[in-house]
């Protein structure tokens, strides 16, 4: 799980300092990229290194080195790692209590109108020990849209990144493969470079995944976030007898997180907070 987090983070890099339309290719030799790829060297002074997530892990979430993660606890020191990275200046919101609060990430990213990258981790339960199917198709809809970063979970104790699905398959990258470290250079060979990146992907049908993953999401600008907002709530929210999630424009002051399920269940949340906060509404609520 250390290093599917790693791919997420590393992911949205790409996205961010090189676009979505940009491949990989070593003759290339670029220099945003080596710089993103030297951020994630077996190093403890890169930004991203295994070693950084595990201090950070084990000082901030209490997960001594060696310990199991979860998509939850990587979601978290990722987000506590990205303020070292100052080339980037990546704002991490990790959505607690399956609630997606769109004033809390607007006042993250929006700072002196000046509006920063945003890399959205939505952590969920989707079952007990196993997924519950009433959930898989709105999991599938997640990697449709043009913001999406994929998904960390994987099969109960092996953590793999899911990148897109063909039908009830989700297609998966596996970072279990042991290999060498290498040292991140302009000059480094071919073969380091390629240590980077998986040879190839495998497929899994969707219920047989653990119900623990968190899904992710990167928005470059303030109108990504407003459509990916839009999107979530015609697709993932609205005729939903059971949503994944929900969206508010701002967390209701007088209801207790115990209501907000409560109201979740009843899938009535999204109505109620609009009528009754009228002040916040938030233009695609209307
Ligand atoms: C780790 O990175 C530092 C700084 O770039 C470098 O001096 C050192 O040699 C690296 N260590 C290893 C084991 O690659
Ligand atoms: C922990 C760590 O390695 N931090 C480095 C991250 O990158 C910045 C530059 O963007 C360095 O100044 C930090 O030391």
């Amino acid at each position: 799980m250390l290093r599917c987090g790693q791919m997420v983070i590393g992911q949205a890099l790409l996205f961010m300092h090189l676009g979505r339309d940009w491949r990989w290719d070593h003759e290339q030799r670029n220099q945003k990229y080596i710089s993103i790829l030297s951020m994630f060297e077996d190093n403890k002074s890169a930004n991203y290194s295994i070693h950084q997530i595990a201090l950070m892990g084990a000082s901030s979430e209490n997960k001594e080195v060696g310990q199991w993660f979860g998509p939850n606890t990587v979601a978290q020191v990722i987000k506590k790692l990205s303020p070292y990275d100052q080339w980037s200046s990546l704002e991490v919101h990790v959505a607690l209590d399956n609630t997606l609060v769109i004033g809390d990430l607007k006042r993250l990213c929006l700072k002196q109108n000046k509006w920063s990258p945003l890399l959205l981790f939505l952590p969920l339960r989707l079952g007990l020990s196993e997924i519950n199917p009433i959930y898989a198709e709105s999991i599938k809809k997640c990697f449709s849209f043009p913001q999406s970063l994929g998904v960390i979970g994987g099969k109960p104790n092996h953590a793999m990144y899911f990148i897109g699905c063909v039908g009830n398959d989700l297609i998966c990258l596996d970072p279990h493969k042991t290999q060498q470290a290498v040292r991140v250079t302009k000059e480094c060979s071919k073969e380091d470079d390629i240590s980077f990146h998986c040879q190839f992907a495998t497929r899994s049908p969707i219920l047989d995944l653990d119900p623990s993953m968190a899904i992710c999401f990167f928005c470059a600008t303030e109108s990504d976030l407003d459509k990916l907002c839009q999107l979530l709530h015609d697709n993932l929210v609205v005729n939903e007898k059971q949503p994944l999630f929900v969206i508010c424009s701002e967390r209701p002051h007088d209801l207790s997180l115990s209501t907000m399920k409560a109201m979740e269940d009843s899938n009535n949340f999204f109505n109620q907070v609009d009528e009754g906060d009228s002040d916040d509404e938030f233009e695609m609520l209307g």
